[in-house]
């Protein structure tokens, strides 16, 4: 990565890195993706690999998100790994990494959601906050096809309310009360191969797709080893078992704004459902 990228990723809360993951590791993730959401058609509801949308049939599958790709298929994990992806992550946050999450969002062709405006903090909130998202694209993105919007320097603002009036979690920003302006949203549009990434302070979302093009996206958050989650850990063996480079560390405290996003939405499960309780919508 470039030094003005660094730049661009600390004053701005994003930056776009053009043609990091070869294209054969690209091509085969998109491969892999097309037998999955073939597969679907077997499955009637979601389950520890897919989230499914209300549409789906077994005659047309509806996938919204592949969960944990990195244990699905070896692909996606390789892509998590890759010297190329992690250089990019080590000149932001430092040697030592553990990974947080994979997901693969396909914001399918024709009707794709919305995902409404969110900071990624409010759900996994942490000691520090030395923590990002990368987005690999699988396949180019444009305006029309759904891109990741991001509210510029939100990322040094507040955290903004995650929670439905009535005092439960939903994982969304009501429009009509937040403090940033909707309207300098950027998008970070791409061809295959690139990555995006976005602090995970950074308030952002995206619209649906209407186009006749799936948006396939793998999101992987890495975090420094030293932010540890508030929301505690299953086991010590699990959560080492995450670091992806470098050594294990305590915890560094920082002073940051922390809601902890409890008690859950009543339909708790990936953000999508977690957002049909958000009170103002921002994308229809
Ligand atoms: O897929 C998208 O457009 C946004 C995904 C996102 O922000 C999330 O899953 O947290």
């Amino acid at each position: 990565m470039e030094k003005d990228q660094i730049d661009q990723f600390w004053k701005e809360g994003y930056v776009v890195v053009e043609s990091v993951v070869p294209r054969e590791l690209i091509e085969e993730a998109n491969i892999v993706l097309k037998q999955l959401i073939e597969a679907a058609c077997k499955v009637t509801s979601s389950n520890s690999i897919y989230d499914l949308s209300d549409q789906h049939t077994e005659h047309v599958p509806s996938v919204r998100r592949i969960k944990d790709p990195h244990l699905v298929h070896p692909v996606y994990d390789q892509i998590m790994r890759s010297e190329a992806v992690l250089d990019c992550v080590r000149a932001l946050l430092g040697p030592d990494l553990r990974m947080e999450h994979s997901k693969l969002n396909i914001k399918q062709a024709k009707g794709g959601e919305a995902v409404e405006w969110h900071q990624d903090w409010a759900f996994y909130p942490h000691s520090n906050d030395d923590i990002l998202e990368v987005g690999v694209l699988l396949e180019d993105c444009d305006e029309e096809n759904g891109p990741l919007l991001m509210i510029p320097e939100s990322h040094r603002g507040p955290i903004e309310n995650h929670h439905h009036p009535e005092g439960f979690f939903c994982g969304a920003i009501d429009i009509e009360n937040a403090t940033f302006d909707a309207k300098k949203a950027v998008s970070l549009t791409a061809k295959a191969g690139a990555i995006t990434m976005h602090h995970v302070r950074m308030v952002h979302g995206s619209r649906s797709n209407q186009s006749e093009r799936n948006r396939p996206i793998l999101l992987i958050g890495y975090s420094a080893a030293d932010a540890w989650p508030l929301r505690g850990i299953s086991t010590i063996e699990e959560f080492e078992g995450r670091m992806i480079c470098g050594k294990t560390h305590l915890p560094r405290l920082e002073k940051v704004p922390v809601r902890m996003p409890y008690p859950p939405a009543p339909d708790q499960g990936s953000i999508f459902e977690n957002q049909r309780f958000v009170a103002g919508k921002s994308f229809q």
